[in-house]
């Protein structure tokens, strides 16, 4: 029987990827966001394994009216996976734009729960699974990283909750937790500065959405007994530093 997955935020970086890597193995793909031209392409690409659902996560009836107007050979829906978010900016949070604040965690945050929410019968009917994309910013502050980082320490919770809940019913659940990827991800945080995006990537050998499409991709077909409760990858080139202290 081919498997169904339903990847927000498919228009670009990870969610393509992913997209591209399910379709390749057989499943039916369903990929979600705002471009719809950009859906329309990957259509073109992958052909009738693929459905493009355009919608903002972040309306709460636009997502409820996309899922309810997919064809029935893009149901039931075994996988979820919760990819689509933004960060907005990278100035100290006495600097940041509220709007940008709320943004994120209407996407991120209410966005998600509110796709989960609505699949979660079915997904419970199915023995399914919840992948969902948290970062390394969900436990590692960086300056900057204020409300972003917040929004995915709900995400990595969430997933732990979520869990919790689901226990019995067969349903997996994961948190993937990636570190530098090169996507569109820094270009949005920037509001458009390829130079930005260009800069912060440079000589770093960051990780690709190739890499983390592996990985969804990866948990989603390992056997059905085993969990992977998160998954947190860095590219070599990235790791700590000691903590900033502050003399005066
Ligand atoms: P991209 O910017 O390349 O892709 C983000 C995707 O999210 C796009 O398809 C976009 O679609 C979608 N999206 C954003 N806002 C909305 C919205 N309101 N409604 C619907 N879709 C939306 O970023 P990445 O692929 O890098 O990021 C994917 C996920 O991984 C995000 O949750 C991000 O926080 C997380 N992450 C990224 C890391 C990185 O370094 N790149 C590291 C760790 C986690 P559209 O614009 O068409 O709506
Ligand atoms: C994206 C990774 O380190 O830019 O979630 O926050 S980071």
């Amino acid at each position: 029987m081919t498997k169904t997955v339903l990847i927000t935020g498919a228009t670009s970086g990870f969610g393509r990827a992913a997209a591209r890597r399910f379709c390749d193995e057989g499943w039916n793909v369903i990929g979600t966001g705002r471009r719809a031209e950009r859906l329309e392409e990957l259509k073109s690409e992958l052909g009738s394994k693929f459905h493009g659902l355009v919608f903002d996560i972040a309306d709460e009836k636009a997502t409820a009216e996309a899922l309810n107007s997919l064809p029935d050979t893009f149901r039931p829906i075994d996988v979820l996976v919760n990819n689509a978010g933004l960060a907005l900016g990278t100035a100290p949070a006495q600097e940041t734009k509220l709007q940008d604040w709320h943004q994120m965690i209407d996407t991120n945050i209410k966005g998600l729960v509110t796709i989960t929410h609505h699949l979660l019968p079915k997904l419970i009917e199915q023995k399914g699974m919840i992948i969902n994309l948290a970062s390394i910013a969900a436990h590692y502050p960086y300056p900057g990283g204020n409300v972003y980082g917040g929004t995915k320490a709900f995400v990595h919770q969430f997933s732990y909750g979520l869990r919790s809940d689901l226990h019995g019913t067969g349903v997996r659940v994961t948190a993937i937790e990636p570190g530098m990827a090169e996507s569109e991800f820094t270009l949005v945080r920037t509001g458009g500065s390829q130079e930005a995006s260009d800069k912060l990537y440079d000589g770093a050998k960051p990780l690709t959405p190739e890499d983390i499409a592996e990985q969804i991709f990866w948990v989603a077909t390992l056997p059905p007994h085993v969990n992977i409760n998160t998954l947190e990858a860095m590219p070599v080139s990235q790791s700590w530093a000691p903590f900033q202290v502050h003399r005066g």
